[in-house]
């Protein structure tokens, strides 16, 4: 990777990416690119274009004026929100990657794609749910991720592009909020921990789905787009995870840190459906073995970390 294009800087892993990214490989050597241009690092600390996904001659210009190597295709819509508005998350989900892909593909730019753990669907085994196996989603998101995953493959296959992907768990962090997910609460939690002591959870009890604290997703996402191409049999969709917790569990390690932190339950039957249909821990063995996966952090480390950063005035 030498020079970066990334797309969706604004969302909760594009303003991290972007940064790490600078850090690794130099500002002026990745650009960041949104519909919307927000004040702050992502279009302050390096170069900013707008750009929308589904925009062919847009995406090729820029590829071009700053002779892109390497695509890092973020932009989409999350889980609830695409149940909400499943034609928009079809549009935005799979002709923005199609035409990503259409514009990388005569560049030969190598691409990132961020599948998710919602391309597995009720009929997948839910206990270390294994690299390959059954993928019926039951929601337009899964769909899309699923499609995605395809559809990369079959760029690499065909055309020799370089695609790769991970299926990204819920992720944590603190610089930009979630948007439209299901796995959002692991977030919320501990805003309000720290705020005033206590959360009501749209999840129930004993929901347990996959997650990872925020450095570790930023790390992996380097890591496999640094991998020996000759040692990836699993291109566009290693499972990945750091840990499997439901919100009783999240709330016995806040409780380490805030011991009277009490936890109560108002369930949103749309995303408890969409929490149900997905694995409770995914076996991530194949992404160990191809490329090195490590994370670092586990649910204590990361709740410590998490309470201190959001505790901050
Ligand atoms: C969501 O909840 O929709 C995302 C995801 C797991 O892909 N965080």
């Amino acid at each position: 990777m030498k020079k970066i294009l990334v797309t969706g800087s604004n969302g909760q892993i594009g303003v991290e990416l972007v940064q790490h990214l600078r850090k690794i490989y130099g500002s002026d050597n990745v650009v960041a690119t949104a519909r919307k241009k927000v004040a702050g690092p992502v279009s302050e600390s390096g170069p900013f274009a707008f750009l929308d996904a589904r925009d062919g001659k847009a995406v090729g210009e820029l590829l071009d004026s700053w002779k892109i190597d390497t695509v890092i295709h973020l932009a989409g819509i999350l889980s609830a929100r695409g149940e909400a508005d499943p034609q928009l998350a079809w549009d935005t989900n799979m002709n923005g990657l199609y035409t990503m892909l259409e514009a990388a593909r005569p560049r030969k730019c190598a691409f990132f794609f961020p599948s998710s753990i919602a391309a597995f669907g009720p009929g997948t085994p839910t206990k270390n749910t294994p690299q390959d196996t059954i993928q019926r989603p039951s929601t337009i998101y899964g769909v899309t991720k699923v499609a995605g995953e395809l559809l990369c493959d079959y760029y690499h296959l065909k055309y020799g592009l370089d695609t790769r992907g991970l299926r990204f768990p819920g992720l944590i962090s603190y610089s930009a909020p979630p948007g439209g997910g299901t796995t959002d609460y692991a977030v919320h939690i501990y805003y309000e921990a720290a705020a005033t002591g206590r959360y009501t959870s749209y999840i129930g009890k004993g929901s347990f789905m996959d997650m990872m604290y925020m450095p570790d997703a930023l790390d992996a996402v380097a890591r496999l787009m640094e991998a020996d191409p000759s040692k990836l049999r699993h291109r566009s969709a290693f499972n990945i995870s750091a840990m499997s917790f439901d919100p009783e569990g999240i709330a016995a390690s806040i409780r380490k840190v805030i011991p009277k932190f009490e936890l109560s339950y108002k369930v949103d039957p749309v995303r408890q459906a969409i929490a149900d249909s997905w694995p409770d821990s995914l076996d991530c063995s194949a992404a160990k073995e191809e490329w090195g996966f490590a994370p670092r952090y586990d649910l204590d480390a990361m709740t410590r970390d998490m309470l201190e950063r959001v505790s901050k005035p």
